[in-house]
């Protein structure tokens, strides 16, 4: 099969012209360094399969990042028929040196100018034919976004197939020219709307209590809005177990139903009634990220971060963790300097995750009064980062960056419903894939231990869980956690998204009769020290898998495991002692 890949600087649209061209799902955001491993996927060419691959994004392929690594030994151990060089239209100027470099390898070369409504917006124009005459070979100018130009690419895609011609690679004076005489940009060429909107947003005193302000405020919006459909859905699973599933399973082993039902059934339920404002939170996060406000956000805190030995790029990464710490540990692979790679890694961990945020919102409705609520959640944000930033302190002798921070603040740009809505899809679908496969093998596991041996009252002192509490208890119970949370917590281990179900499981009630038991059993003190327990100590395998396998470092991932499971201690126990006499 024929191989063509997507080669071209950060941010130019590769993963949103893969999508376009493919159908596949690849993650597009407005902020350079997304896409940081290969991706491929079959298209349908003319009358043949191909394959596309998008790969990072470069600005020189002489760099010596992980990710500028992935694609230059890529392009020399695989063998391409063609690559198409994706430039952003209205940045040639800067741009048409990576296709120079490009030149040099020898393989057929496509030169693709997107975002060709932009560069029209700002009345740039560009003599297409000219341009291809300059450089010797086939030009076009798309919109990937729109969906401009494609079936011309197309049709120039299937002809260098076909007959793969390469051109010379251009000297500066060639590409000079060629600029000159094709490339028509107008005296005052700038995206207005995006510099007016920046005097405000990116205003040094202004600019970051506006951003925090923004976050605060789509926190409230997401409550407001994913409150009362959690607590419709959940009073339905309620509803649907008593009205249909208890009848159903009436004449079975009592031992059956509590496993399908107690154990099963409250498990999951309790979990999908939160499916509703975690797609909310994820649509609210790709917003900010897809009009680019999370670059000026990286750009104004870059200073502060760098007291802490970071800079911008982490931030964002931290920010990204909020979602899942999987992809946000991969996106420190544009990072140069190794110290600053390390450093982000070691604080990413830290990142309030979905799954950690299903487990919050669950405690915080069943603890704190709903006016409360959102600002019971920012706190647990300001102690997220705030774990990440003492973290930093710790650590940031020990690894030194030797990178300065260059980022380029893209022009602000306005998802379409069609990508917000592919976006949302992603983050859902990777939530309930996670979600159901931990949480049924999780929970089936916590019933055995709470219920096994037979003799035992279930959930009592003298099941195996009864033991393992009370083993445990001398280094919990000083920070408020009961036996039962304990369970709850050593399943969180494996994944967060057991905790929750484990608790349905250990309480054998699920919905509302659950939150109340809760309440009825922890304070509101205990409830908060067991969430800082679980926003700060090990975030789940998966991630420690990524760190080892990111940092190549054993003694860097036990060191990571090690240091985030004693300041959760620190910070419980300094917490629950205080508190508690309150
Ligand atoms: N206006 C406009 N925006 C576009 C176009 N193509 C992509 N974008 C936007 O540009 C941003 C970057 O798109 P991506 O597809 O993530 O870019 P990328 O080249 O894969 O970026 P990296 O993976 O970071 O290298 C997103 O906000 C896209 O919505 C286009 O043709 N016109
Ligand atoms: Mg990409």
């Amino acid at each position: 099969m024929k191989r063509i890949a997507l080669v071209g600087m950060p941010n130019t649209g590769k993963s949103t012209l893969f999508n376009r061209l493919t159908g596949a799902q690849a993650k597009v955001g407005n902020w350079p360094g997304i896409t940081v491993d290969l991706l491929s996927a079959k298209l349908l060419l003319g009358d043949s399969m191909v394959e596309l691959v998008d790969l990072p994004g470069i600005y020189d392929l002489r760099g010596f990042s992980e990710d500028e690594h992935v694609v230059t030994t890529f392009l020399r151990q695989q063998s391409v028929d063609v690559v198409l060089v994706l430039l952003n239209a209205s940045q040639l100027e800067r741009q048409l040196q990576l296709y120079a470099q490009l030149a040099q390898f020898g393989i057929p070369l496509l030169l693709v100018l997107n975002m060709a409504d932009e560069a029209a917006a700002l009345g740039i124009t560009i003599e297409r034919e000219a341009l291809s005459g300059w450089l010797g070979v086939p030009v076009c100018l798309v919109s990937a976004k729109h969906g401009q130009g494609m079936e011309q690419l197309r049709g120039l895609v299937v002809r260098a197939l076909r007959a793969p011609a390469q051109a010379a690679p251009p000297d500066d004076a060639v590409i000079e020219a060629a600029l000159k005489s094709a490339v028509h940009v107008p005296a005052q060429a700038s995206h207005r709307l995006t510099e007016k909107i920046d005097r405000v947003l990116l205003d040094p005193w202004l600019g970051l209590p506006l951003f925090f302000g923004v976050m605060f405020l789509l926190f409230e919006a997401v409550f407001w809005l994913g409150t009362p459909v959690q607590n419709a859905l959940a009073a339905g699973f309620s509803a649907l177990r008593a009205a249909a599933l208890e009848p159903a399973l009436a004449a079975a082993p009592p031992l059956l139903t509590g496993l399908l039902l107690d154990g099963v059934y409250n498990g999951l339920s309790t979990v999908a009634s939160f499916v509703p404002l975690i797609i909310l939170f994820f649509l609210a996060m790709a917003i900010v990220e897809d009009t680019g406000y999370l670059s000026r956000a990286a750009f104004l805190i870059d200073a502060l971060m760098a007291r802490f030995g970071l800079d911008g790029r982490s931030f964002v990464m931290i920010l990204m963790g909020f979602g899942c710490n999987v992809p946000a540990l991969m996106g420190t692979r544009v990072m140069r300097s190794r110290g600053l790679r390390l450093l982000t890694m070691m604080v990413i961990p830290f990142s309030l995750c979905s799954a950690r945020l299903q487990v919050f919102l669950f405690f915080i409705a069943a603890l704190f009064p709903p006016r409360l609520a959102p600002l019971v959640l920012f706190s647990l944000y300001v102690m997220s980062i705030a774990a990440a930033m003492l973290t930093s302190l710790v650590f940031k002798r020990r690894f030194v960056n030797n990178d300065p921070f260059v980022l380029e603040i893209p022009p602000y740009r306005f998802p379409t419903l069609r990508q917000i809505v592919l976006r949302g899809w992603h983050e859902v679908r990777h939530f309930l894939r996670r979600a159901t496969r931990f949480i049924v093998a999780g929970v089936v596991l916590v019933w055995l231990l709470t219920h096994f041996p037979v003799a035992a009252a279930p959930g009592g002192v003298d099941t195996w869980a009864g033991h393992l509490g009370s083993w445990l208890s001398p280094v919990l119970g000083p920070l408020g956690i009961d036996p039962k949370l304990t369970i709850a917590l050593i399943f969180g281990f494996v994944a967060k998204e057991i905790v929750i179900g484990s608790l349905a499981v250990i309480y054998a009630r699920e919905g509302g009769a659950l939150v109340s038991a809760i309440a009825h059993d922890v304070t509101w003190v205990q409830a908060y020290s067991f969430m800082l327990f679980t926003l700060i100590y090990t975030p789940c395998l998966s991630t420690i898998a990524t760190l080892r396998s990111e940092a190549k470092n054993a003694a860097f991932s036990v060191v990571a495991v090690a240091w985030p499971l004693a300041l959760a201690w620190l910070v419980s126990f300094a917490f629950y002692q205080t508190a508690r006499h309150f």
